[in-house]
C-alpha cells in the first residue's frame, strides 16, 4: 500500500508545520515509508481533494485522511500489528490530552513567540496570504505579536514545567521509547527549530536534553531537516 504525505515547507526544504511535523514522526514509527510532498500557502489545490485546506493530509491506499490526530488515530487502527502510538485505550485518550495541551498552550505560546520569523521565512509568493491570515487571528502586526519575547520567553518555560518534571525523571514524555505524545510536543518544537533562532530552552533544562533525543530519533530525521538552531 502506498501512502503519501502532503506537508508545508517554507523556503527552501524547512518542513515548518507542528501539526505535519507530528505525522512526520508518527509513519516512521509505524514503519511507514510515505512519499512527501511539499506545499506551500498558496498552492492549496494541491490538496483540494481532501475537500478541506489544512495540512498534514494523508493518502494511505485509497483512504485520505487529514488532521494530525485523526491521521495518528488512522495510523494506529489501520496498522494494529506495528509498534504502537498510544499503548492502548489508555494511552490513546492521554495522549489526547496532550494533543489538546500543544494545540491550545503550547503552539499559541509558541507563536506569540516565534511569528514574525516565520513570517519572513516562508518564500515570497506565501508571504502576503501568511501575514493577512495570521494578523487577522493576532489582532496586530506579526512584528508587534514577537515584541518583548526576551522576557516573555520564561513564561513559556515555566508553561513546560510538567513536560520538564517528566523527562527529568524518564527519557520520553511517553516512557522509555518515545510515542506519539512525544510527536505531539516534538512539532512545536521542530516549528521553532526549523523557522526561528530564538533560544526557547537553557542547555541545562532537561527539556532540551529531551528534545535533542527526539532529534537523534529515527536516524536523526528531525536533526537533518535545515533547522536553524541547536
Ligand atoms: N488541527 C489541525 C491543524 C492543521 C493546521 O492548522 N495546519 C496549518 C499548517 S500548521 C495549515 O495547513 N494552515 C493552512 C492555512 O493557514 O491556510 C491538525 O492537527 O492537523
Amino acid at each position: 500500500m502506498t501512502t503519501t504525505l502532503y506537508e508545508l515547507l517554507a523556503d527552501g526544504d524547512r518542513l515548518i508545520s507542528p501539526y505535519c511535523w507530528r505525522t512526520r514522526f508518527a509513519l516512521p514509527h509505524k514503519g511507514l515509508d510515505a512519499t512527501l510532498i511539499p506545499i506551500k500557502f498558496t498552492e492549496k489545490e494541491k490538496i483540494a481533494f481532501s475537500g478541506q485546506d489544512k495540512v498534514p493530509v494523508i493518502t494511505d491506499g485509497e483512504k485520505v485522511v487529514f488532521d494530525s490526530w485523526t491521521i495518528a488515530c488512522h495510523l494506529e487502527d489501520a496498522y494494529p500489528d506495528r509498534p504502537t502510538l498510544f499503548g492502548g485505550d489508555v494511552g490513546r485518550a492521554l495522549a489526547r490530552f496532550i494533543n489538546s495541551w500543544g494545540d491550545k498552550v503550547q503552539n499559541p505560546m509558541m507563536g506569540s513567540l516565534i511569528i514574525f520569523d516565520v513570517f519572513q521565512g516562508l518564500c515570497p509568493e506565501d508571504k502576503a496570504y501568511f501575514q493577512k491570515t495570521r494578523e487577522q487571528r493576532f489582532g496586530k502586526a506579526l512584528a508587534e505579536v514577537q515584541k518583548g519575547r526576551e522576557e516573555r520567553v520564561a513564561g513559556f518555560r515555566s508553561a513546560l514545567e510538567p513536560v520538564r518534571s517528566l523527562v527529568a525523571e524518564q527519557p520520553f514524555i511517553s516512557g522509555k521509547k518515545p510515542a506519539y505524545a512525544d510527536y505531539i510536543v516534538m512539532g512545536g518544537f521542530m516549528w521553532a527549530r526549523n523557522t526561528s533562532s530564538l533560544k526557547l530552552l537553557e542547555p541545562n533544562d532537561p527539556v532540551f536534553a529531551w528534545r535533542d533525543r527526539m532529534l537523534d530519533a529515527f536516524d536523526g530525521m528531525a536533526a537533518g531537516s535545515n533547522g536553524l538552531t541547536v
